[in-house]
């Protein structure tokens, strides 16, 4: 491990003096010293206390403050801006990297699935892991269904009451509750985050894949495309962005660990998922889908009722109906 990884976990526990982390980590002093200040650089302000270098009371929104404590295997890589944190993540890829996150304050280019745009201004969670799962391409849906996972559980546990609309996105309320004329927009609720998932692979194993997730943390919802929300809005204050990220990281590590047991993340997706039971509509490449959405299958279809049978689809845009909607 890295002395500046090793050095977060030992503040992580309290207090440590220069000598004694100089001893533990078997590292000179002027190395300790040096990753402090490096720490004090990235906007980790460790404090100096008569009981030695001491955390931050309250870590700011940084890499290093992301990293600290997390109980997952993923260095940070932060920036102020950037054109999108997936592109960042493919550039990483191609260097060989592994086991990274790349977070950006703010996204320039940020892009949605098809290339849709996704707005991405300063104070949301936009944050892409880069992974090398030994798994075949095939099952990589499967870890997008985990990011949608991760994604809910870290946006309840800063208040919201997240549900995730097949197959990807992270929504609050239902189309009911939305008081339009026209009894809802068929979105299934207000959208609170997206996940663009990428990968390369050869015919047995995935080289690279890069999990994409946008959640609009502290944005004003004036700011993003009409029938979107954010934790702010909804909660009615600021969320702590590093925890946000944090428990992100850490739902997904465990899920993606256990990814050869698909049924693990199916279990945790299907409990989280308002589709299921729902009519819906989904269009897929070679046309629409309508019925009865019963069950998602490995490693991530969509099994719908329809009144020519079973259909089970892979991929598209789902539309949740109301009965007289078809
Ligand atoms: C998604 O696509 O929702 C996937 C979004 C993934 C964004 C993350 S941010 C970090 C990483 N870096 C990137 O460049 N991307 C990933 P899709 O299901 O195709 O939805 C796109 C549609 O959502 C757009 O056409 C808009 O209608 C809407 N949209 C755009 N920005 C939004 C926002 N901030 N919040 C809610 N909806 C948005």
């Amino acid at each position: 491990m890295d002395t500046r990884r090793a050095l977060l976990d030992a503040l992580a526990d309290g207090p440590v003096s220069g000598p004694a982390l100089a001893a533990d980590l078997d590292v000179s002093r002027a190395a300790v010293w040096k990753a402090v200040e490096a720490l004090r650089e990235e906007g980790f302000a460790v404090e100096s206390t008569t009981d030695g270098y001491a955390a931050p009371a309250d870590p700011a929104y940084c890499a290093a403050g992301i990293e600290f404590g997390l109980d997952a295997p993923y260095a940070v890589e932060h920036h102020d801006s950037l054109t999108s944190t997936n592109d960042r993540a493919r550039e990483l890829a191609a260097e060989g990297a592994e086991d990274v996150a790349v977070v950006a304050d703010a996204q320039t280019g940020g892009r949605g699935r098809l290339d849709r745009e996704f707005i991405a201004p300063r104070g949301g969670v936009w944050l892409s892991l880069l992974t090398r799962p030994t798994a075949p391409p095939a099952r990589a849906p499967l870890f997008t269904l985990a990011a949608a996972v991760a994604t809910v559980d870290a946006c309840r546990e800063a208040g919201v009451d997240a549900h995730i609309k097949w197959p990807n996105d992270v929504l609050v309320g239902s189309d009911e509750d939305g008081g339009n004329a026209s009894g809802g927009s068929g979105r299934g609720g207000r959208k609170l985050a997206g996940i663009l998932t990428e990968m390369e692979g050869e015919a047995d194993r995935v080289s690279w894949l890069v999990v994409g997730v946008g959640v609009n943390a502290n944005v004003d919802p004036e700011t993003l495309p009409a029938g979107a929300t954010s934790l702010r809005a909804e909660t009615g204050g600021d969320v702590d962005r590093r925890r946000l990220a944090a428990t992100l990281l850490e739902r997904f590590a465990t899920l993606a660990e256990t990814a050869d047991r698909s049924d693990r993340t199916l279990a945790a997706w299907r409990d989280r998922a308002s589709t299921l039971g729902r009519r819906v509509r989904v269009e897929t490449p070679s046309g629409p889908v309508t019925g009865t959405a019963v069950d998602v299958e490995s490693p991530g279809a969509l099994v719908i009722d329809t009144d020519d049978g079973t259909r089970r689809v892979h991929a598209g845009d789902c539309e949740h109906l109301r009965d007289a909607d078809d």
